[in-house]
């Protein structure tokens, strides 16, 4: 090793969003100089977001923890490895004895973990049966399932080929703030102003006139919820006008095709426009536009599938990439062939083999929908859930009904997180069990890769050399999983550590790579654009698109009554992200926090005028389960008839330990959503399109 306190320059991939950036980390010794975009890095050139530097403030914040703690009469103490897993383990194995029933609830930074990847399915096979939530019901769910059905694997992600597109619609994404989801995409703007210099078009619909609608060339607010109806009056207008085309795709089309356009053809345009509120010439003309010469892409994200309508809108966005021709062509909706084949390594995924205890909503992919954990936990009965385990996930601020699911993890008889901050979730746990710092930790972008614009590996080391006493995830996991196995009595056997299985995973993998290679290539190695990959990588058993799933075809029905019925005029409730914040954690950065409140309630000044509501006012924002207050922001970027909150805030509850968010700790919009409220097919929580009143604090609550 060099002399470690010469400034030395790391390469490594940001690992906090999709995007994967590459950066450079200049450190002395321990000291983080600075962290800055990687202009070689193969997939971002250079380009990085805000969020990359705070990686140096998550490394040294003191609020982190370092060491295991367990809660003794209420308070934190720290105690050793060895101590928390083998208290852990004795628990779970008293629990096992009496059948009680463990939940597991995974959140959304283990997708940016290969590590934990490798020996989570241990910890599971330790735990014994257990009930399996993740962040996954409340985001992308419907779209796997739509995909498992139509193309054979839950994994088959039809990827956005940006660089090589005519026109690209985003319905319900706005990636200059999130930087792309399910679509790892970095510099996304400089790739929009690319598609917009090559004579290409972008085009939003969204509730609320975004970041990306901003720049893009065309923009049309929707009325939350009723994406249907702008879908299916885009396949009509195309239908009418004689320019359905699937083109090379036409014979891997099953039978369903012409049944899902029997279906559709029973809805109208005037209808549909007006239930959407996009005007009927506008959708004609995109349509048009969409059919017509050059490829376009349909490409929908959270606002479209976390709501009402979710699994529908995905198999409508899917019908619309067919029949422009568009999937699995250039410039389309394309399929990746990544160097770790995810699709050659996972089940087909499933459905419906079980059911929930709590509303009888099919399990999907193993799991049951996080929207009904609080109720779940909160209900007795055979089969209730008496202890949870929670990885990398903070669902009191991010599932629905918050303060339900706060109020019902009380009642566990034991809670095990591994998380690295006391949260609104973690305040409940027993044990705490922290990862290191980000810097110490390797990466792949192992459920990255498969979702990226181009094909490409990128193997990050550690920065940092682990602090002495701190471990890594997957070491916390297998260890735990090991703890647990022996209090049980139960085999075990020999465990691949992360890189083993990595190499192993690379080696089987369509490039034959290897892990030295791709190490040896510190910036990553380019493995090429998207090309067409239809028929052969179709997982369906006769190779053809599944193009009508039942539950798809049969949840038109649901909304086709919908239609029909009176339209309530009631306040609708959508999210927001903002550059500088990532879901409900990164709030502990002071140069992420710094600059205006974020957490306020976007107002169309028509709707704020009735009510007297000015800009800045504190408004109470109720909906069936609950109100919350914070000031408002009256602005004409969001529809009228339309309120955004932004999700992740709340950070004010007791016993939470983060000084910095906790300065402007806001409240949590999932306070408002309802736990009731989910996409019957895919069970994926509704967390856009709430009904809510608004109206300014009365000046007794004001004045508590
Ligand atoms: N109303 C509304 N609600 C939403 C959304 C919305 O748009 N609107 N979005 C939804 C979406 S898309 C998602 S994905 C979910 C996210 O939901 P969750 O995954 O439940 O929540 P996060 O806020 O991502 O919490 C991540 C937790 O992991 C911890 N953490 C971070 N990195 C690591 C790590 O490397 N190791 C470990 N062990 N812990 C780590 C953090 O401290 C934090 O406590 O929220 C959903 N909730
Ligand atoms: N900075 C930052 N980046 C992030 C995150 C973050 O919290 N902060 N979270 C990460 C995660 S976990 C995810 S899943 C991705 C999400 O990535 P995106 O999907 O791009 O995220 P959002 O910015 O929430 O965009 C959703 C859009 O849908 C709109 N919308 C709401 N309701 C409706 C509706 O009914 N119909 C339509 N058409 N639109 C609607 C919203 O106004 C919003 O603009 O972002 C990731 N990246
Ligand atoms: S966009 Fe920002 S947060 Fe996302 S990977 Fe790049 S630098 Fe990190
Ligand atoms: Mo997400």
């Amino acid at each position: 090793m060099s002399d470690a306190q010469a400034p030395t320059v790391h390469k490594r991939t940001c690992h906090i969003c999709e995007a994967n950036c590459g950066v450079l980390v200049e450190v002395e010794g321990r000291e983080i100089l600075s962290i800055r975009g990687n202009p070689d890095h193969v997939l971002s050139r250079g380009h990085i977001c805000p969020k990359a530097t705070a990686l140096a403030d998550l490394q040294n914040d003191p609020d982190r923890l370092r060491r295991p703690v367990k809660k003794v009469d209420g308070e934190w103490q720290e105690i050793g490895w060895e101590q928390a897993y083998s208290e852990i383990a004795a628990k779970v194995a008293a629990l096992a004895e009496h059948g009680k029933r463990i939940g597991v609830y995974k959140g959304n930074p283990t997708a940016h973990n290969y590590s934990i990847t490798t020996q989570f399915r241990d910890l599971r096979k330790a735990l014994g049966e257990t009930t399996d939530y993740s962040a996954s019901t409340l985001d992308q769910i419907p779209h796997q399932i739509v995909q498992m059905w139509m193309y054979g694997h839950n994994a088959l992600f039809p990827i956005a080929d940006i660089d090589r597109t005519r026109t690209m619609l985003i319905v319900g994404g706005n990636p200059l703030a999130s930087n792309g989801s399910v679509w790892t995409v970095p510099d996304v703007k400089k790739r929009i102003e690319a598609l917009q210099a090559r004579g290409g078009r972008l085009i939003t619909i969204d509730p609320r006139r975004t970041e990306t609608a901003k720049i893009a060339d065309e923009h049309h607010f929707i009325r939350p919820g009723t994406d249907p109806a702008f879908f299916i009056a885009l396949l009509l207008s195309m239908d009418e006008a004689g320019l359905v085309d699937p083109g090379r795709l036409a014979p891997m089309l099953d039978s369903g095709w012409e049944g899902a356009w029997a279906a559709l053809r029973a809805f109208g345009i005037a209808d549909l426009s007006a239930h959407c509120r996009i005007e009927e010439a506008a959708i004609r003309a995109l349509a048009a536009e969409l059919a017509g010469e050059g490829p376009g892409i349909v490409y929908g994200r959270i606002g479209v599938s976390v709501q009402d309508f979710g699994t529908l809108n995905l198999w409508l966005i899917q019908l619309l990439n067919i029949a422009t021709g568009s999937l699995d062509a250039e410039g389309g909706m394309m399929f990746s062939n990544p160097p770790v084949d995810i699709v050659a390594n996972t089940g087909r995924g499933s459905y419906d083999r079980f059911r929930s205890r709590i509303g009888d909503h099919p399990e999907a992919l193993g799991e049951l929908p996080t929207a009904t954990l609080g109720e779940e936990i909160a209900t007795p009965g055979e089969g209730q859930i008496r202890a949870l385990f929670t990885l990398a996930g903070n669902p009191v601020l991010s599932a629905p009904g918050g303060e339900a699911l706060d109020a019902a993890l009380e009642s566990l008889e034991l809670i095990v997180s591994i998380d690295m901050y006391v949260t609104a979730t973690t305040r409940h746990a027993d044990y705490i069990l922290p990862p290191c710092g980000p810097l110490e930790k390797d990466h792949y972008p192992l459920f990255l890769g498969p979702i990226a614009v181009r094909n490409f590996a990128c193997y990050s080391q550690p920065t940092l050399e682990m602090e002495e006493g701190a471990k890594s995830d997957w070491e916390i996991v297998a260890e735990m999983a090991r703890a647990i196995a022996s209090a049980k009595g139960q085999e075990r056997r020999n465990i691949r550590t992360p890189r083993e299985a990595l190499d192993a995973m690379l080696e089987a993998g369509p490039h034959g790579l290897d892990l030295a290679t791709v190490e040896a290539s510190e910036d990553g190695i380019d493995l090429g654009e998207h090309e067409p990959r239809f028929p052969e990588r179709l997982q369906t058993p006769d190779k053809k698109i599944h193009c009508a799933p039942e539950l798809c075809l049969e949840d038109l029905h649901r909304f086709a009554a919908g239609l029909a019925g009176e339209t309530p005029d009631t306040l609708r409730l959508i999210g927001r992200r903002h550059v500088r914040n990532n879901n409900s954690w990164l709030h502990n950065s002071r140069r992420l926090l710094k600059g205006p409140e974020r957490c306020t309630a976007m107002i169309h000044p028509d709707d704020a005028a009735p009510r007297a509501i000015s800009d800045g006012d504190v408004v109470t924002v109720a909906s069936r389960v609950g109100a919350i207050q914070l000031p408002a922001e009256i602005s004409e970027d969001v529809m009228p008839g339309v309120i955004s909150i932004p999700h992740g805030f709340g950070h004010g509850r007791d016993g939470v330990q983060l000084s910095v968010a906790g300065e402007k700790p806001g409240v949590s919009i999932n306070d408002l959503t309802d736990p009731e409220a989910l996409d019957p097919v895919s069970g994926n929580a509704v967390l856009n399109g709430t009904p809510v009143t608004v109206e300014p604090m009365r000046e007794a609550v004001a004045a508590e």
